[in-house]
């Protein structure tokens, strides 16, 4: 059994085993979670995102799939980046939404993460709507059995996203 929790903070300041970032394709960095992680979280974040796109990812990490590195200087073992799509309102981008969650709780189980923090994916920067990003999360996450994961904890970095999180969780 999976326990899901919720907090309203900083993701960077959390103690679990890994921590998700809400990264973009080149992996190389950039503004909200993904400008958070790799302050705090130090260069070693950013020289292993530079060695997989050295190698695995030459062309970048593709929207939807979820890569782990180091968690650097982080209160945690990895953090498993992920990159959420572009909220377009012409076209329905959730099932890649959802695919972040997925392959990122795969990678957490393949790594032996019992607990595993999540922001809420795309609802910045990338423009989606948070009721409905909240509702994708915890559908997906609730769908997607993990024999490892012990605790999902989204933490919302503001009232709304957590209020938008809590209807969800009920
Ligand atoms: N802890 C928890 N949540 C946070 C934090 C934090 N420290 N900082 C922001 N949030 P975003 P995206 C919330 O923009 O929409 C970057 O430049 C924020 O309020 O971080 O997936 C990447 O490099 C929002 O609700 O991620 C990409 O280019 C949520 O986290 C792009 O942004 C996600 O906001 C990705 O955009």
């Amino acid at each position: 059994m999976t326990t899901l929790t919720l907090v309203r903070g900083d993701i960077t300041r959390q103690r679990v085993d890994a921590i998700v970032n809400a990264a973009n394709s080149s992996l190389l960095g950039g503004g909200g979670v993904d400008g958070a992680i790799h302050r705090r979280g130090g260069p070693a974040i950013l020289q292993e995102c530079r060695a997989l796109r050295a190698s695995k990812y030459g062309r970048g990490l593709p929207t939807g799939r979820a890569v782990a590195t180091t968690a650097g200087a982080l209160d945690a073992r990895w953090v498993i980046h992920t990159v959420g799509p572009v909220y377009y309102a012409g076209e329905d981008r959730s099932a890649l939404l959802a695919s972040c969650y997925r392959e990122s709780l795969r990678v957490a189980g393949e790594l032996g993460a019992r607990t595993v923090a999540f922001p809420a994916i795309s609802t910045g920067v990338y423009g989606w709507p948070m009721d409905d990003g909240a509702r994708i999360a915890v559908e997906t996450v609730r769908d997607t059995e993990s024999p490892v994961v012990e605790e999902i904890r989204f933490v919302l970095f503001d009232e709304r996203a957590y209020a938008a999180f809590e209807a969800q969780v009920g």
